[in-house]
């Protein structure tokens, strides 16, 4: 039997720092409504959706700082979004910043959840690959202070929903080949992915003018490596002052861009994956227990930097 999920990419424009939680809430909800009508079973929304991208700022307040997380999910403003979810019968991805309590501490979180048609939790994911950096860096335009205000997850693990095996990631890991493949190995099918991409990179600003087509590259060779459908989901557009790209993209397991979004603001577009064509290179090209070799593969685990020259020092990040 043919098992097709409907996924609605969920795109996200700028989120103002001003821009109340309620508001936003309101703008997903009016996109999980149009996602509904469109057909979708899941819709899946950005990295950090309910604010603005706040790591761009040094923020030594922690009253501040902390205004940016949330302490519960459901919260009393996002609840709103588990009802219509419920009631539309359609699930949803949602990045956003955690603080958990874990033994008596408060620890912060880049996170993302999985929610089912029913309303359900069915997993949350903790981003891993936590890029920037964690010092106040006055030469930058902008920080990207995400090493200071997350802490990095442990795992990457795959949920049974909306009838196949779904994964989760966040932003910066879309770009790590590892991140797929862990998922991949445990039989995912499907990955959502959220992000918050400034066009400007300031480490590496000659890059600048490849954002877009490094974003879809990742995810390209993601999915087509790993026989996966991969839905990666931006919060774009010019926010407070800081342009972002957008260019959400559903692609197929044949590595090909089947959906996308075309604005840089709020825009649903819908994506038909038939889950089945994952099998189509998980038995074939990338039939895993057939070609790989893991005995081969020691350095990925042992080593966490690269072998550098003589000559040669730390890479600066
Ligand atoms: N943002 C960026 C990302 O990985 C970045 C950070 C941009 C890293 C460009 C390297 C190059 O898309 C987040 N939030 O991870």
């Amino acid at each position: 039997m043919t098992r097709i999920v409907n996924i609605a990419l969920g795109q996200l424009g700028p989120v103002q720092k001003n821009d109340s939680r309620a508001s936003v809430v309101h703008r997903l909800c009016a996109m999980m409504r149009e996602a509904k009508s469109l057909g979708a079973d899941v819709i899946v929304y950005p990295e950090l959706a309910l604010t603005t991208f706040f790591p761009r700022w040094y923020i030594e307040d922690m009253a501040e700082l902390h205004s940016y997380y949330e302490r519960e999910m459901p919260s009393r403003e996002t609840l709103p979004l588990f009802e219509l979810a419920r009631e539309l019968g359609i699930g949803f991805y949602l990045g956003y910043a955690e603080l958990a309590e874990e033994a008596g501490a408060l620890i912060q979180y880049n996170t993302a959840m999985l929610v089912d048609k029913t309303g359900a939790i069915v997993g949350k994911y903790r981003k891993i690959h936590v890029p920037g950096h964690f010092e106040h860096e006055p030469w930058r335009k902008f920080q990207h202070l995400e090493k200071r205000y997350f802490t990095p997850g442990k795992s990457f693990d795959v949920h049974q929903a909306f009838g196949g095996t779904v994964g989760m990631a966040l932003c910066n890991d879309r770009r790590w080949a590892e991140s797929y493949r862990v998922m991949a190995l445990q039989g995912a099918e499907m990955i959502f992915i959220g992000y918050n991409t400034p066009v400007h990179n300031a480490p590496a600003p000659q890059h600048d003018d490849l954002s877009l087509f490094h974003n879809q590259l990742a995810v390209q060779a993601g999915a087509y490596q790993n026989g996966c459908w991969v839905a990666s989901v931006a919060k774009g557009g010019l926010e407070e002052g800081v342009q972002s790209i957008a260019g959400s993209l559903l692609v197929a397991p044949s590595g090909e861009v089947v959906a996308r979004c075309i604005t840089q603001g709020d825009e649903v577009v819908l994506g038909r994956a038939d889950l089945d064509f994952c099998a189509v290179y998980k038995r074939t090209t990338f039939n895993f227990d057939l070609h790989r070799h893991p005995e081969c593969y020691g350095l990925i685990v042992q080593k966490k930097g690269e072998t550098r020259a003589a000559d040669g020092g730390p890479w600066v990040g």
